[in-house]
């Protein structure tokens, strides 16, 4: 069976919101964030990033990290594109060119936008101080061009990123604008891309990932 190593309160969401669209069997290791500790490396705590037995997996240090069938993939976007591949049906690519453009849009996430969004996810909370602020602004303007991008081809394209139907990709690039919009002028500026988001977060697949992280530990 397929073993997803991470807490639903990482990126790990990515892949058990892909699990559950697929109905796809898993058995899930909450392993933590090292840095979620007081001391990772305390005896007697929890299994996390810095742990022996995680490193020996995955010496990159980070969650998450599947096991499918004897292969170790680390990164939550190769996790996804590779399951969405291989069970995906329709939520993955039909041919090259599909696969070809969900994997573009996943990088563009990754590269384009993740940075950025995490700064105000992070940033955004009721001590955030002018400093914080101004970083925030500052992260909101550099990703003028990218949701700009986004939005007109979610436009063009009959609401979708790729083949006019939900994918991997569309998932992929939620799960990441997601941290941008914990600010909430960003519904307000990009009202195609708020559309868009709240159909992918309505569907029955999110929902469940999303119950499973607000029952863990904050
Ligand atoms: N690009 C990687 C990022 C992985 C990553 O940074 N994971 C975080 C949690 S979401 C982590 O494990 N941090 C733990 C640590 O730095 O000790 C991916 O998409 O999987």
């Amino acid at each position: 069976m397929l073993i997803i190593h991470g807490v639903t309160r990482s990126r790990a969401s990515r892949i058990i919101w892909l699990c559950h669209e697929l109905d796809l069997p898993f058995e899930q290791r909450p392993v933590i964030q090292a840095y979620r500790l007081a001391d990772a490396t305390a005896k007697g705590a929890p299994l996390n990033t810095r742990s022996p037995e995680f490193l020996a997996l995955s010496p990159a240090g980070a969650i998450p990290v599947i096991e499918d069938e004897g292969l170790v993939l680390s990164e939550s976007l190769a996790a996804t594109l590779h399951l969405a591949r291989k069970h995906g049906g329709p939520l993955g690519p039909a041919d090259a060119a599909e696969d070809a453009l969900m994997l573009q849009w996943s990088l563009y996430a990754a590269t384009g936008i993740e940075p950025d969004a995490l700064t105000i996810q992070m940033l955004t909370r009721p001590q955030a101080d002018a400093g914080d602020r101004a970083l925030i602004d500052d992260a909101i303007s550099r990703l003028e061009r990218p949701l700009r991008v986004v939005q007109d081809h979610l436009a063009a394209h009959g609401g979708h990123l790729v083949g006019r139907r939900f994918t991997v990709a569309d998932l992929n690039m939620a799960e990441i604008l997601r941290y941008a919009w914990a600010d909430p002028r960003m519904a307000r500026k990009w009202p195609g891309i708020a559309a868009w988001l709240a159909g992918c977060q309505n569907r029955p697949a999110f929902q469940r990932m999303w119950q499973a992280r607000l029952a863990e530990p904050a």
